[in-house]
């Protein structure tokens, strides 16, 4: 994988730390993944680019990913292009199709995620994976997607040594386990059971004080975009629909994650500040509580 020239390119952040929105403003991030990895934080997001000229441009025009670190809990560093669409050995060239990745660590390895369109032209995302010693990559990328699944926005969890796959979107969540060396499926992927109705995508899966939440895009027809949230007692499910984290916010898309950072929780998410245009999107953050009953505090965002 060739590495595209490391950018040091950091946005101030106020002195709360490193919660200005958005986050960076040097490039369009979407789908910010964050994870804290041996107590740094990290984020994998996706990237917004504007279509190139002459380029019938599809929904979103998404090139290849970068990954972020937080620095001395104040800037952002871009450890610049971990892969780009045409680096992906299975994938369909020039597509645009780099959506919602996701990065676990399971041992001292990091797992990457990401979907992409196949070469074969078929019309669904397939999945694939990249394995470093490094949060940062670089990544060895698998010479082929996961057989058995398709679908966008992979979303790991790993519960003490097993790893699950979430993924799919257009109202049709699937889960399977994954194998120990975490690039095959262990079990057939089933549809979740228990998401209200208006289940979109962008589910991130996460374990609290023992018990398993999936949170998730949904969309009501009186709504649009929300981000709601379900619980169970085991990854599998059946989920209980429990409520919203943040209500509308946009007439596109909003994609989430939720970490502990130094104690602190925290609900990343996109928003179009920089463009106007909800195909250009960028990351943000707001602290989320989790109340003492394990529900989740619905959280405002804050826009200017
Ligand atoms: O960024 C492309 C797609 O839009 C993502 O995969 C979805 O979750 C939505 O954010």
């Amino acid at each position: 994988m060739k590495r595209s020239i490391l950018l040091f390119v950091t946005c101030l952040i106020s002195a709360a730390a490193w919660a200005q929105n958005p986050l960076v403003t040097h490039m369009f991030t979407a789908d910010p993944t964050a994870r804290v990895f041996d107590g740094k934080l990290y984020v994998y997001p996706s990237h917004d680019v504007v279509p190139p000229k002459g380029f019938d441009a599809p929904r979103f025009c998404m090139p290849d990913y970068h990954i972020f670190s937080l620095e001395n809990g104040a800037t952002w560093k871009d450890h610049g292009r971990v892969l780009d669409q045409n680096e992906v050995p299975w994938g369909e060239k020039n597509g645009y199709g780099m959506w919602a990745p996701d990065c676990v660590k399971k041992g001292d390895k990091y797992y990457y995620f990401f979907p992409s369109k196949p070469k074969d032209g078929s019309s669904f995302r397939r999945i694939g994976v990249g394995v470093s010693d490094s949060p940062t990559g670089p990544f060895k990328w698998e010479k082929n997607y996961i057989k058995g699944v398709n679908g966008i926005d992979p979303g790991v969890l790993i519960d003490e040594n097993d790893a699950y796959l979430y993924f799919g979107g257009g109202h049709e969540l699937m889960v399977c386990k994954l194998k120990d060396n975490m690039v095959e499926v262990d079990s057939t992927p089933i549809k979740v059971e228990g998401l209200p109705g208006g289940y979109k995508e962008a589910a991130f899966p996460l374990k609290h004080n023992g018990l398993y939440y999936l949170t998730f895009a949904h969309v009501f027809a009186d709504e649009g975009y929300t981000i709601g949230y379900a619980t169970a007692d085991n990854p599998f499910g059946p989920f209980q629909y429990r409520g919203k984290i943040m209500d509308n916010i946009n007439t596109g898309t909003n994609h989430h994650s939720i970490v502990n950072y130094k104690g602190d929780w925290i609900l990343f998410y996109h928003y179009w500040d920089l463009s106007g245009f909800n195909k250009l999107r960028s990351m943000r953050a707001d602290y989320m509580t989790f109340k003492e009953d394990g529900t989740i505090k619905k959280v405002v965002p804050t826009l200017r």
